[in-house]
C-alpha cells in the first residue's frame, strides 16, 4: 500500500486555498492508502508566532482537519514537534542539501520579501525540513497544492544525493500528487498572489471558520474587473481575479471552469458573486459547525493528537535509526 504524507502549518486558520488545494484531496486517500497527516508547527515558527496563539492554532487546525473529513482512526494525524524524528532528519538534510539548491526556492523569496537579511535561517532551510517530514516515513506520495511542486523536486534531490553519497538505496523517490481544478487558489485582493492564511489582510482569504456574513462580505469586496463573464476560457486570459473566482466556483460545485463559463457567460460580477457566495456558504457551513463543535472538547483533540504522535513515532524511529547507521552516527549492525 502506498504511504502518503502531507502537512499543513498551524500559522492561522486554514483557508479555502488550503482546503481546495490540499485538505479536500486528503480525505478520500485515507480509505485507499496508509496516510500520515501532520500539523507542521516547526515550519510555522520559521515566522514568529506568539506562543499562546501557536498552541491555539495547532488545536484549531486539528479541529479543522477532522471537520473536513479526516479520521484520527483511518489516518495518522499528529503534530510535527511531538515526533523528534522530523528535527533530527531535518538537521541531517541541512548537511546534504546544497545552498545553491535552496537559493532557487521561490517560496523563500516570496515569504522573505525584500527584507531577506532579516528572514530566519529556518525559513531558508524550510524545504530541508519538509524533505525530512516525508522521508522520515519513507512516504512516496505527497498530496499538496501546486505551490509546493518545487519543494518536492528538492526533496527528491536530497534523497538522491543522500543515497549517492553513502552508496545506498535507502530513501525512495517521492511523487507529488497535485489534483483538482483549483490546485492554486489566489488572493481575493490580488489575483496574482496565492491565498494565504498568514496574509496580513483577512479580506484576501476565506477562512474555514468564516460565517455566512463574513463570506458574503469578502466575496462582495473581492477584486474583479469591469468585463462580464466570458464564454470561453480564453476570455479569462490576463484576468487573474476573474479566473480565480470562476475556478473557485467550479471547485466547490464539483465541475469544470468551462461549465461555469457556459452557465454564467455574459453575467456581470454582481450576479456572479451572489451565486459564488451561496455555493461557498453551502459548502463551508457544515465544516465550520463541526469545527466549532470539536473545539468545545480540547481534551479529546489533544488525546487524538497524542495517539497520532505515538503511531507516527513507531514508523519513523526505525527509519531514523537506520539513517544514523548509514551515516556513521551509530555503529552498523
Ligand atoms: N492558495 C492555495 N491554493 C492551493 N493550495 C494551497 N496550499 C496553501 N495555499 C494554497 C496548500 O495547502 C497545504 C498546506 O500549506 P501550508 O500550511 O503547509 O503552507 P503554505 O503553502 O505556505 O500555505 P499558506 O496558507 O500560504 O500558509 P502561510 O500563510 O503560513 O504560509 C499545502 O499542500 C499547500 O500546497
Amino acid at each position: 500500500m502506498t504511504r502518503v504524507f502531507s502537512g499543513i502549518q498551524p500559522s492561522g486558520v486554514p483557508t479555502l486555498g488550503n482546503y481546495l488545494g490540499a485538505i479536500r484531496n486528503w480525505v478520500p486517500m485515507q480509505d485507499r492508502h496508509e496516510c500520515l497527516f501532520c500539523i507542521v508547527d516547526l515550519h510555522a515558527i520559521t515566522q514568529f508566532q506568539p506562543p499562546a496563539q501557536l498552541l491555539a492554532q495547532t488545536r484549531e487546525m486539528a479541529a479543522a482537519l477532522l471537520a473536513c473529513g479526516l479520521s484520527a482512526e483511518k489516518c495518522v494525524l499528529f503534530v510535527q514537534s511531538h515526533v523528534p524524528a522530523h528535527a533530527e532528519l531535518g538537521w541531517i538534510f541541512n548537511c546534504v542539501a546544497r545552498i545553491g539548491w535552496l537559493n532557487r526556492m521561490t517560496q523563500f523569496k516570496d515569504k522573505a520579501g525584500s527584507d531577506r537579511e532579516n528572514a530566519s535561517a529556518g525559513l531558508y532551510v524550510y524545504p530541508n525540513l519538509m524533505a525530512a517530514d516525508i522521508l522520515a516515513y519513507k512516504a512516496t506520495s505527497v498530496p499538496v497544492g501546486d505551490d509546493q511542486r518545487q519543494h518536492l523536486e528538492l526533496a527528491n534531490d536530497i534523497a538522491q544525493k543522500f543515497n549517492h553519497d553513502y552508496g545506498v538505496e535507502f530513501f525512495p523517490r517521492i511523487e507529488p500528487f497535485i489534483q483538482g481544478v483549483a490546485a492554486r487558489v489566489m488572493s481575493l485582493r490580488d489575483g496574482t498572489k496565492k491565498m494565504s492564511k498568514s496574509d496580513p489582510s483577512d479580506q484576501s482569504r476565506i477562512n474555514l471558520n468564516d460565517d455566512a456574513d463574513a463570506i458574503a462580505l469578502k466575496i462582495r469586496r473581492a477584486k474583479t474587473d469591469p468585463e462580464p463573464i466570458p464564454e470561453h476560457l480564453s476570455g479569462l486570459e490576463n484576468r487573474p481575479e476573474a479566473r480565480n473566482l470562476v475556478g473557485i466556483l467550479a471547485a466547490v460545485t464539483g465541475t469544470l471552469p468551462e461549465n461555469v463559463l457556459r452557465e454564467h457567460a455574459g453575467q456581470g460580477f454582481g450576479q456572479f458573486k451572489a451565486v459564488l457566495t451561496e455555493a461557498l456558504v453551502a459548502h463551508l457551513a457544515p465544516i465550520r459547525a463541526e469545527m466549532l463543535r470539536l473545539l468545545q472538547d480540547p481534551g479529546a483533540l489533544d488525546a487524538a493528537l497524542h495517539r497520532g504522535a505515538e503511531r507516527a513515532e513507531a514508523i519513523a524511529q526505525p527509519v531514523i535509526t537506520e539513517a544514523k547507521r548509514i551515516i556513521g552516527l551509530l555503529p552498523r549492525r
